[in-house]
């Protein structure tokens, strides 16, 4: 299997993240994707790819203009308020939330944070911009890899993750939504319809709301149910697209504490799903954070359930786009991503 790996991922390292009245340790870290990157290789599950440069006609395909000129610019705007600035992250602190929602576009950095971004916990630092557009060429190089049929499946290996950015806003640790570019690559090599599959512990509500009427995407998530846990405000199981793309949207909301039985009969019903739908294609969004021990998702699946993860997706037959997302118990990731491709690959 081909990984596209973006080794100046290091560059996107936030500190600190807003939680309970708290700035507290982030927990998507660099570490993270050096521990898999680790594992894969001991077990020799790949071949390591350096992306080439970001497919720009692509990205605006997904995302809007305007965010992508603040996503590029935000940095130099917020070192230029303050050169002290460099050696702290950008967090918004002012949204237009109840009771100041206007169409108007401020000038202030503040204004515009909060006009771009769902939550005060996914930091913007020096490098957030170069690691997600590398990010992204991950996933659109690794979508393209497919392109000629002679390969089954391929992975973009790749941090900041993607699935809870949407066309013009970024949250929950995501910038660029790289499921949604793989997605879109597949579209444009040829793929009919292409489907969606997120495993991540939380609602992909990015992936999402870029594809929502869409009849040529399927979006499917299976995540911890949104009424107790991020991001709270979609994932619910009545979402099921609009327009053109109503029906082509499933959420499968599980109650935290869910275990592995729940959590594979939830998979059988999305992999129906998928083959009703008639996908030609799939990417897979990655996220291993319905993890026992992961320190911010309250599923209980084990390191070994894992492997079965993998068989069961394989099993569609399609040609697949690993595409990481979260996971944050940081000694196991690597096992349990592994773990995900060894049973895809068997
Ligand atoms: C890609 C992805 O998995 N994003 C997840 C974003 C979750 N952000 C909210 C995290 C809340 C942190 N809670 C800390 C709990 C400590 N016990
Ligand atoms: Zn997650």
């Amino acid at each position: 299997m081909l990984i596209f790996h973006n080794p100046v991922h290091h560059a996107h390292s936030g500190r600190q993240e807003m939680y309970r009245g708290r700035l507290v340790d982030c927990h998507e870290t660099p570490a993270r994707l050096d521990y898999v990157l680790v594992e894969l290789m001991r077990r020799g599950l790949g071949q390591l790819r350096l992306p080439g440069a970001p497919d720009m006609g692509l990205l605006l395909r997904i995302h809007d203009p305007d965010y992508l000129g603040f996503l590029a610019t935000v940095w130099a705007e917020w070192l230029a308020l303050d050169p002290a600035h460099a050696a702290l992250d950008v967090l918004p602190s002012v949204w237009p939330g109840a009771g100041l929602r206007r169409d108007v576009r401020p000038r202030n950095l503040s204004a515009q944070l909060g006009r771009y971004a769902f939550d005060a916990g996914s930091p913007i630092t020096a490098g957030t911009w170069e690691a997600a557009l590398a990010g992204a060429a991950c996933a659109i190089d690794a979508a393209r890899a497919l392109a000629s049929g002679a390969r089954r499946a391929s992975m973009a290996l790749t941090r900041p993750p993607g699935h809870h950015a949407g066309s013009d806003f970024y949250g929950g640790y995501c910038f660029l939504n790289n499921a949604a570019l793989a997605a879109q690559a597949l579209r444009e090599a040829g793929a009919t319809r292409v489907a969606v599959l997120d495993v991540d512990y939380h609602h992909g509500n990015g992936t999402q709301q870029i594809f929502y009427e869409r009849a040529d995407v399927l979006t499917v998530s299976i995540h911890g149910d949104p009424s107790t846990e991020y991001p709270f405000y979609l994932g619910y199981a009545d979402e099921a697209g609009a327009g053109a793309g109503l029906g082509c949207n499933l959420n499968l909301p599980l109650p935290a504490g869910s275990g592995v039985e729940p959590w594979l009969a939830a998979l059988q019903t999305a992999l129906a799903r998928i083959r009703t739908f008639g996908a030609e294609a799939l990417v897979l969004a990655l996220g291993v954070d319905s993890f026992e021990g992961d320190p911010i998702s309250r599923f209980t699946l084990q390191s070994e359930d894992f492997l079965r993860i993998g068989q069961h997706v394989a099993a569609l037959g399609l040609p697949t786009v690993l595409v990481m997302e979260g996971g944050y118990a940081v000694a196991e990731l690597g096992i349990n991503v592994a773990n995900v491709l060894e049973g895809f690959t068997a």
